[in-house]
């Protein structure tokens, strides 16, 4: 992990005041959390157990898009807005690391340099190479230390390249989908995947030519509904969450059903234009959040939406327990299993079946 503010090292003696620091809010304590929670280290867990009843209070923001959309500069405008009010953010930037874009962190920093010093604003990188748990446990653990740490807000913003980047996105309260004008095909060139994930949209980039068609195409789409997201999503081979997630756009224009009146049963994306680089569009961005957000926490389908997640995680930490623990107590057994397999002397299936049942039996 690289870091946001460079905290020097402290001292602490056990986990116990390691935890009493964060919860206070002390930098250099979320920092060393932080640190341990993304090398997996045991401390970082038992960390994590101490903190959890103290989590659950942060709004997480996902932000994603296109690389280069305009995301970290649009981060930058909400992060005022939010300090504006009074809260503190948290910001996790995770930098793909890919042949798309060579500098993000560099990039992310720079965009949200002036929040640096603001000791209201916690900034942290996070690299997606050499993650063995995995980016999303990663992104997703040290968001839950911003949270407990006493962060009002937390943004994660990811480049929507990949299925790990997506993946992000299930860590989040509200998702915030950044495209921009002069990509050609716009909603085409957005990856299927990521345009079911959104909750709110922004179409950044006004000031260039073509924000207007990107509105309309996104609108469109919208109020085609699922069907076209899912059959745009077969022909790219993503799966779909969406109405598992209660996304089922209906047939309303965008804009109108998710910034006011009462809250929707169906949740319908909503789509707000910008000039994230003169701040233009951010007071409406921050009313969309805020709109959907008490979507999420005032309708059964928002809290249901919430629950789902909750589980999806459980049972991803679930698998991941129960395939160690098998592979631990099994043994040779799977080795010996291979090998009969190889040899066509038992069928892979039966030989799960019996693996299963060694197992359930011990
Ligand atoms: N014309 C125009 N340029 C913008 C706007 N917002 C951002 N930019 C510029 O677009 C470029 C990319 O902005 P970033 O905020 O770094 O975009 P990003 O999506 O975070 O990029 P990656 O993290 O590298 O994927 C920068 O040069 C910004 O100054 C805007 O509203 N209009
Ligand atoms: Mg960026």
């Amino acid at each position: 992990m690289t870091r946001g503010r460079e905290p020097p090292a402290i001292t602490v003696t056990s986990v116990e005041e390691l935890v009493e620091r964060v919860l206070k809010g002390e930098a250099r304590a979320i920092g060393r959390a932080m640190r341990l929670v993304d090398d997996g280290a045991p401390d970082g867990y038992e960390a994590l157990k101490a903190l959890w009843p103290h989590t659950g209070k942060a709004w997480v923001l996902g932000v994603t898009g296109n690389p280069g959309a305009g995301k970290s500069t649009l981060c930058d405008g909400l992060v005022a807005a939010y300090r504006a009010r009074g809260h503190r953010v948290g910001v996790v930037a995770v930098d793909p690391s890919s042949p798309y874009t060579g500098g993000a962190i560099l990039g992310d920093r720079i965009r949200m340099q002036r929040h640096a010093t603001d000791p209201g604003v916690f900034i942290r990188s996070l690299a997606t190479r050499g993650h063995l748990g995995g980016l999303t446990r990663s992104a997703r653990d040290v968001v839950r230390v911003l949270d407990a740490a006493g962060h009002d807000v937390v943004i994660v913003e990811t480049v929507g390249v990949g299925q790990d980047e997506l993946e992000i996105t299930h860590t989040a309260h509200s998702t915030l989908v950044v495209m921009a004008p002069g990509m050609g095909d716009e909603v085409q060139a957005i990856k299927a995947g990521l345009l079911e994930c959104a909750d709110v949209f922004a179409v950044n980039k006004a000031d260039r030519e073509g924000a207007d068609s990107a509105v309309r195409d996104l609108e469109l789409m919208i109020s085609l509904g699922n069907e076209s997201i899912r059959a745009l999503s077969k022909t790219r081979g993503h799966a779909t969450h969406a109405v598992a997630d209660g996304f089922v756009p209906a047939l309303v224009p965008a804009r109108s059903s998710a910034t006011a009146g009462p809250l929707p049963e169906r949740w319908t994306p909503s789509i707000t234009k910008c000039v994230a680089s003169r701040g233009e569009g951010i007071a409406e961005l921050v009313v969309a959040i805020d709109r959907h957000r008490a979507w999420v926490e005032g309708t059964e389908t928002g809290r249901a939406r919430r629950r789902s997640r909750l589980a999806e995680q459980l049972r991803e930490s679930l698998r991941e327990a129960l395939i160690a623990a098998a592979v631990h107590d099994l043994g040779a057994g799977i080795d010996d299993a291979v090998l009969a397999i190889e040899a066509r002397a038992v069928d892979p299936y039966t030989a799960t079946e019996r693996l299963v049942a060694a197992f359930r039996a011990r």
